[in-house]
């Protein structure tokens, strides 16, 4: 399947502030897509941010909060940001062209609309979008075990850390490394060993199961777990799910010492984000922890 047989029905924000504009952009999109409509500049932002639509038509000329003050204030969220906008407006010079992408704008259509005009036009914004989403999610996942990647990881623990210190809330990171994980590629081959990297990145999603919840492959055979808004006894209890996941699990390891099957260690970390603490610390403080349980022994966890 290529990308352009993507179906291409999308949730459509129409934006004009004569409501029979609004009803000929409907007309031309309802059989393809889920239509939302405003009729001013401050409703479209409230609507945009509520319901997250693929793509916002949006008039330029409005009274009150024009297209361009609109389209300002979109790219400004990170939400909304990627919300792309086509123009729509009577207007047709090439400085309001290059006005309207200036502020944004992914393309323009002019008054008076043409309905398949705009439903073209819109299909090929709707599949742009969706490509540049798949590449995004891509770049952010582990080919190997589906999981986060260390970008991904860098990326959620900066905005996490930022929000925990706005709200004054902890957030704890684990840190997990596979025991004797050298021994186990040397008795079973590389290829059981990728095996056993995804089932224990699926031990760790089960044990971090929340929305919020991130687990990410950190490099090699470690492994992130981010817990924002978690404090040191709610990542202990994850800690304890993992350990209990991968005994139930029981993935042999007869090269390892008893057990005799595949454990990890884990260091925990856990602070509220403030002036004297940084995120790299949290991380510093976590390795020391599973640090700690290498030297205890293994198959178990450190704060
Ligand atoms: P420890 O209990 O002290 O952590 O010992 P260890 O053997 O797990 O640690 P070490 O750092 O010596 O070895 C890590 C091993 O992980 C070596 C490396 O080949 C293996 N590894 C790293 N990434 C992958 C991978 O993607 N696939 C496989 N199969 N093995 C990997
Ligand atoms: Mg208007
Ligand atoms: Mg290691
Ligand atoms: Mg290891």
């Amino acid at each position: 399947m290529s990308w352009t047989d993507l179906a291409v029905n999308g949730r459509i924000l129409v934006v004009d502030d004569a409501m029979e504009n609004v009803q000929i952009l409907y007309g031309a999109l309802q059989d393809e897509h889920e239509v939302l409509f405003a009729l001013s500049g401050d409703k479209a932002l409230e609507i945009a941010r509520a319901q997250l639509p693929d793509l916002i038509l949006l008039d330029a000329m409005m009274p009150g909060k024009d297209g361009y003050a609109v389209c300002a204030e979109l790219r400004q969220a990170a939400e909304t940001r990627d919300i792309p906008v086509i123009f729509i407006t009577a207007l047709k010079s090439p400085e309001d062209e290059t006005r309207a992408l200036a502020a944004g704008a992914a393309d323009f259509i002019t008054k008076p609309v043409n309905a398949a005009v705009v439903r073209a036009r819109v299909r090929t914004q709707l599949t742009v979008k969706r490509q540049a989403d798949a590449l995004r999610a891509l770049s952010l996942t582990d080919g190997l075990t589906g999981v986060a990647n260390r970008r991904a990881f860098d990326e959620r623990l900066d905005t996490e850390w930022r929000r925990c210190a706005r709200a004054r809330q902890p957030m704890s990171l684990i840190l997990v490394d596979i025991d004797h994980f050298k021994l186990y590629n040397d008795h079973y081959g590389h290829q059981a060993g990728d095996a056993s990297l995804k089932l224990a990145a699926k031990a760790m999603r089960l044990a971090a199961g929340r929305p919020q919840d991130l687990v990410a492959r950190y490099g090699g055979e470690e492994f992130a777990v981010l817990l924002p808004q978690v404090s040191a006894q709610g990542a202990e209890r994850v800690a304890l799910k993992l350990l209990a996941e991968l005994e139930a699990m029981a993935i042999p390891h007869e090269a390892a010492p008893p057990p005799g099957r595949l454990t990890v260690s884990m260091g925990i970390a856990s602070v509220v984000p403030g002036q004297h603490s940084s995120a790299v610390e949290l991380v510093q403080a976590a390795d020391a922890g599973l640090y700690d349980a290498k030297a205890a022994g293994r198959n178990c966890y450190r704060t």
